[in-house]
């Protein structure tokens, strides 16, 4: 009895609570966008910026973007050559100083390292950027080697949580921020990325927690991308078989007719919403909307995701609408990724 009481009057109070609370908030957002987020801008110059993932794709792209604005930055991820190709193109446009530290970010005590490393060699730390992470596309019972798949939880939850675990004390005395790149797949769940899709709620959840925690000594910002081009877009990916490579058609299917955006303009705005400590960041912006409806019609998404992705139809409206041409970036419509390289990569 007391459950029904209970639910009657929380349905009804909460309810009301919102119809008032929404437009208020919204107004509220309103004003601060145009009066005072013009004038909140953090001056990066000298500031130390740890990125992981920098190796390619959307967290490349962010060390360029830091480094147009003069920050040092720590280049983090496995392959040692790629971030020094990065590297040497940051210390062109900017960056005072740059430092190239491979490590595999899910094993603790690497992540460890990396802030060891950093700090004995910029005694600071005011940015930290947990942007690596892999991708998984396949329908669960397509999957043929059910342990590997635990790889999608180590890196994309456990790495995006160890490298902020032991930088903890520096980014509190440098009053500095958390950038953590989830996805809009954490918030509409999509067909063929259960685990993905998982790591990236854990992740959103996690730091979502912890903002409460921190208050206004680290400021946090989760960017929610939708597909943006980088080595993912491009097929790379945990394969049913529990191998890391390139599948192009697994790609068409999971993207299908969606527009993949430049992972330029998301870096750039990323990096401008971080800066004024802002909490989340969607781009392209039309992702937006989509979290609204999983939340209030999860039907709709749960009927669209089975309809597009478990049937297969998204590849076949993408070749109807003669779409990749006009959807996808250059740059990921023809895969120039080395399979060696991948291969090594599953290795360590
Ligand atoms: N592209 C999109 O459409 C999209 C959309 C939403 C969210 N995201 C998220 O954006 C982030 C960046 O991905 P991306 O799209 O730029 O793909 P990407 O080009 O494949 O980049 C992934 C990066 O993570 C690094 N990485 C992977 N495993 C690692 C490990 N164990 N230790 C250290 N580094 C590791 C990779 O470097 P190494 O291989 O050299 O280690 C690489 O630099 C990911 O978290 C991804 O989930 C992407
Ligand atoms: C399954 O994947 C795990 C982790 O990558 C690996 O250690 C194991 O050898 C794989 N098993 C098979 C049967 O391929
Ligand atoms: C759907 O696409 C996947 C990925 O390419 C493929 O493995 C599978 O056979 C396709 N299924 C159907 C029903 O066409
Ligand atoms: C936050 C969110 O909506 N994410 C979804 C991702 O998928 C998980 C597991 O399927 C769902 O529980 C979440 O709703």
């Amino acid at each position: 009895m007391l459950n029904g009481i209970l639910s009657v009057l929380l349905h009804v109070s909460i309810t009301s609570f919102l119809l008032v609370y929404l437009p208020l908030s919204l107004l509220v957002r309103l004003l601060w966008w145009v009066f005072i987020r013009p004038f909140k801008k953090e001056d990066l110059r000298g500031n130390v910026v740890v990125i992981t993932g920098a190796s390619s794709g959307i967290g490349e792209k962010l060390a360029y973007e830091y480094a147009k604005r003069g920050a040092n930055l720590v280049l983090v991820a496995r392959r040692e050559q790629a971030l020094k190709n990065v590297a040497a193109i940051a210390l062109d446009i900017g960056a005072p100083d740059v430092l190239v530290v491979p490590a595999d970010i899910s094993d603790p005590e690497e992540a460890k390292r990396v802030i060891e490393t950093t700090i004995s060699h910029f005694g600071q730390v005011n940015h930290l950027v947990c942007n690596a992470g892999i991708w998984s596309n396949c329908l669960f019972e397509e999957i043929t080697n059910i342990t590997a798949f635990t790889k999608v939880m180590d890196v994309n939850f456990w790495g995006a949580v160890y490298p902020a675990y032991y930088a903890l004390p520096y980014l509190k005395a440098s009053r500095g921020n958390i950038i953590v790149t989830s996805s809009v797949a954490g918030q509409v769940p999509t067909a063929r990325m259960s685990f993905y899709n998982a790591s990236k709620a854990a992740v959103t959840s996690f730091y979502d927690s912890v903002r409460a925690e921190f208050g206004k000594d680290i400021k946090i910002t989760i960017l929610t991308p939708g597909y943006v081009e980088s080595e993912l877009t491009k097929g790379k990916a945990l394969q049913k078989g529990g191998e890391v490579s390139v599948n192009e058609e697994a790609r068409d299917v999971q993207v299908g007719p969606v527009p993949v955006g430049q992972a330029e303009k998301l870096a750039e705005i990323a990096v401008d919403s971080a800066c004024r400590g802002e909490k989340y960041v969607t781009w392209p912006s039309f992702y937006r909307p989509f979290g609204i409806v999983a939340c209030l019609a999860p039907e709709v998404v749960n009927y669209i995701s089975r309809v597009m992705y478990v049937n297969n139809n998204s590849k076949w409206i993408l070749e109807a609408i003669g779409g990749k041409k006009y959807l996808y970036p250059a740059s990921i419509r023809a895969p120039n990724i080395k399979l060696e390289e991948v291969k090594e990569h599953s290795m360590s």
